[in-house]
């Protein structure tokens, strides 16, 4: 495309345990198919390898926040999310992302659309992909952003400033509701599934179902070319149930293998999203297989461990460590809302040429 701009003001920062580029909305093109078309520049897609661009050779980093001021009642700022793929030609934003998340609140301080409030500024965030709304807190000591602290989160090197994060009614937020087919369990292609979305469309069996014991590297995963055809058969033959239409070429719904905590905590997973298996969990991810472990006769509760109380702190065990939900159940025994602890840092504030 000719009329693409030559470059744009981007922040490059780390969310959550992924890694992509922050733009303001009025820097990118307008027009949706300039925007992508962009978009696939700056990344360097579609390539394998990404070698002529910023992004990682990864899903997981080849990510996308694009922020505005919002004007909707008790919210700051809008994000949307897309995902670039690494070696297609194609920029979704058929699915959000949790982790990319993360860093919103401390670039939306950052450019100045939202104003620090002392040593903390609360963030609310409208989702645009889902049309839910998340609520940040980011530390501003002095009324500046800082990324320096002693929170840790795994699959993230080192400590970092927290940043909690709180999602409410995430319920169906691309399927309609938070069990499209209207059933705990479905059977496809013989095996037993949760087609499941609190903030993710996933689709959660037990990993001894699939053959493989759950506790496999992310290496050990991506080299099990039969695993992959199966769980990949099972994701197309449930889009159109889970109200995605066809889903051959989106990201969505995540592939999870469930199994019993190896950890302590309350359940063990490994996730194809779809394709690459996640060297962690996503955030929207983790709320969606925690909430389906607390739903009876599911695959999910089946293995997991449940703590009592209405107010339950669910750790998810991964590939690279855990991520702790903390999940509020009402009497009826829905989760209600969930919150999470993120990190995020600013890598590098500059101009990105296409
Ligand atoms: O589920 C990766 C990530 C994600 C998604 C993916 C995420 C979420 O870890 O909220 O964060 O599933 O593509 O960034």
């Amino acid at each position: 495309m000719s009329d693409l701009p030559t470059s744009a003001p981007v922040m490059w920062m780390r969310g959550g345990t992924s890694k992509g580029a922050y733009f303001l909305k009025d820097d990118l093109p307008r027009d949706p198919a300039a925007r992508d078309a962009f978009l696939l520049r700056v990344m360097g897609s579609p390539d394998p390898r990404q070698i002529d661009g910023m992004g990682g050779a990864d899903p997981l980093t080849s990510k996308v926040a694009v922020v505005s001021a919002s004007q909707r009642e008790g919210i700051d700022v809008e994000y949307h999310f897309f995902q670039v793929f690494v070696d297609q030609a194609t920029v979704s934003d058929a699915q959000n992302c949790g982790n990319i998340l993360a860093g919103i609140g401390p670039f939306a301080i950052e450019r100045g659309l939202v104003a620090a409030t002392g040593d903390e500024t609360r963030v609310a965030i409208y989702m645009v992909n889902t049309g839910q709304v998340a609520v940040e807190v980011v530390q501003t000591p002095g009324g500046m952003v800082t990324y320096a602290g002693e929170a840790a989160i795994d699959g993230v090197p080192g400590t970092h400033a927290p940043i909690p994060v709180e999602f409410r009614d995430t319920a169906g937020s691309m399927c309609g509701s938070l069990l499209p087919t209207g059933k705990p369990v479905e059977e496809v292609n013989g095996v037993a599934v949760t087609l499941i979305d609190n903030g993710m469309p996933c689709v959660i069996m037990k990993a001894v179902d699939m053959g493989i014991v759950g506790t496999e590297t992310r290496e050990e995963l991506e080299a099990n070319a039969e695993l992959k055809e199966k769980v990949e058969a099972i994701r197309l033959a449930v889009g159109e149930r889970m109200n995605l239409g066809d889903v051959t070429a989106k990201s969505v719904p995540k592939m999870f293998l469930v199994s019993p905590p190896v950890n302590g905590g309350a359940i063990n997973t490994r996730c194809f999203i779809p394709h690459r298996a996640h060297a962690t969990v996503g955030v929207l991810a983790a709320v969606t297989v925690a909430t389906a472990a607390l739903i009876e006769g599911t695959p999910a509760a089946e293995v997991a461990q449940i703590p009592g109380g209405a107010r339950k702190t669910l750790s998810v065990e991964h590939p690279t460590g855990e991520m702790s939900c903390v999940l509020e159940v009402n009497e009826g025994g829905s989760v209600t809302s969930a919150a999470l602890l993120r990190t995020a840092r600013k890598l590098m504030d500059g101009e990105v040429y296409v």
